[in-house]
């Protein structure tokens, strides 16, 4: 039994904030002495504001990210809708247009506090060097998320060994935690900052400086989404309106190594359930009734363009191998053979929905090789990854 925790908590707490012995003063040279930062532009008042626009920032940016990773990987109490047809559109959007946001939010801050990295002493106390220590893994976690966005959104993977989409969300919950212990450590300082009246001065047009920064970023690469600003959109890696059939290509048949499997004329469509097998080809999927739509592609680096297509309702060809079961999911397949994204699962109202089509064609032609031909998965309020391209095969299945 403990005797005394309040005793034990108290001393521990002693333990954790007894100064710790000073370095010798010999130490404090270059940016370490005394008054070696001496911008009359930084202030703690500016540190708070630049803090709580990226606050904003990343907030935004985290509930829109994680909201992708569930739609993605949807746990059995998660449901997500395939109406409106633009709403993943929309939540992809704002995640990477806020994640661009904090570009210039983060320069700003941490230009304006970079000076306390050669606080003096280093290390009051135990518990200021524990408190110093979860800054440098919330400055390292925020980084790391801007750049490894940054990375994947200009293609360029060799800087990042790991999976982006697993470290990218597993580094999110280390910076919402490091931002949790930093407001917490925080909170009283900020109240009596923003208690006090603001001083008129140069610190106002840092802070204003680093928001119209982060204004025309964002305007500069939201066109890549919204097709009125695509004319000024010069920052936007992809544009809507550009590649075959005015619509942006993610990954060609070249690259996906299908262009052979693809062109050829032994093409089938293969669809399997509970009543067996069917193999159709292309004539005869032409042949069937054909449903034109307008839905958009919505990647998730955060570009969307959309396209008028064509082709045969998904429910029409699942009907030829079996009734869909009330737990029921479809496999979509494609000709490819490696790769993440050659195949995805479709389930509840997207299997549903009358809008879903195995396309055909896309803006009154047969689909470009690029964008799937001779068909692809196309179904309302889907991120692009799941609008699988070169489908050979659908596989309907029960799920328990
Ligand atoms: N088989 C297959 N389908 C795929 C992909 C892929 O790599 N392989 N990429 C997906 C991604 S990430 C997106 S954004 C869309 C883009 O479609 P588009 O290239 O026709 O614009 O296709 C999806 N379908
Ligand atoms: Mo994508």
């Amino acid at each position: 039994m403990v005797r005394h925790p309040g005793r034990r908590l108290r001393r521990l707490l002693t333990w954790l904030t007894e100064p710790l012995p000073s370095p010798p003063q010999r130490l404090r040279r270059g940016p370490l002495r005394p008054d070696a930062f001496a911008s009359p532009l930084r202030s703690v008042r500016l540190s708070a504001n630049l803090g709580a626009a990226l606050g904003v920032a990343m907030l935004i940016c985290l509930v829109t990210g994680v909201l992708s990773h569930l739609i993605q990987q949807p746990p059995a109490w998660f449901a997500w809708p395939s109406r409106p047809v633009g709403l993943y559109r929309f939540t992809q959007g704002l995640h990477v247009a806020t994640g661009l946001a904090t570009v210039p939010l983060l320069g700003a801050k941490l230009w304006s506090v970079y000076p306390r990295l050669f606080t003096w002493p280093p290390a009051r106390s135990i518990a200021h060097a524990a408190e110093r220590l979860s800054v440098a893994l919330l400055v390292a976690a925020a980084l790391f998320q801007t750049v490894s966005g940054l990375l994947n959104i200009a293609h360029w993977y060799a800087p990042m060994p790991f999976f982006f989409t697993t470290g990218h969300y597993g580094v999110a919950w280390l910076l919402t935690g490091a931002v949790l212990i930093h407001l917490g450590v925080k909170l009283s300082l900020l109240r009596a900052t923003w208690r006090r009246p603001a001083a008129p001065d140069g610190r106002r047009q840092v802070l204003a400086a680093a928001g119209a920064a982060a204004a025309v970023i964002t305007v500069a690469t939201l066109g890549q989404t919204v097709r009125p600003l695509a004319g000024i959109s010069v920052l936007a890696p992809r544009r809507p309106g550009s590649g075959p059939q005015g619509l942006p290509v993610n990954r060609t048949a070249a690259a996906a190594g299908v262009r052979d499997l693809a062109l050829d004329p032994e093409y089938r469509l293969t669809i399997s359930g509970p009543d067996g097998e069917v193999s159709l080809t292309l004539g005869q999927l032409t042949a069937m009734p054909q449903h034109t739509v307008v839905l958009p592609i919505a990647c998730v680096e955060g570009w969307s363009s959309t396209g008028t297509w064509t082709g045969v309702r998904l429910r029409d060809l699942i009907t030829l191998a079996g009734d869909v079961p009330a737990a029921g999911e479809v496999v979509v397949d494609s000709l490819q053979a490696g790769g993440r994204y050659r195949t995805s699962v479709l389930a509840g109202p997207h299997l549903a929905d009358d809008l879903t089509l195995l396309a055909l064609r896309l803006a009154g032609e047969p689909l470009a090789l690029d964008h799937g031909y001779p068909a692809r998965l196309i179904a309302p309020n889907r991120p692009g990854v799941l609008q699988t391209k070169w489908v050979s095969r659908i596989t309907l299945r029960e799920t328990r």
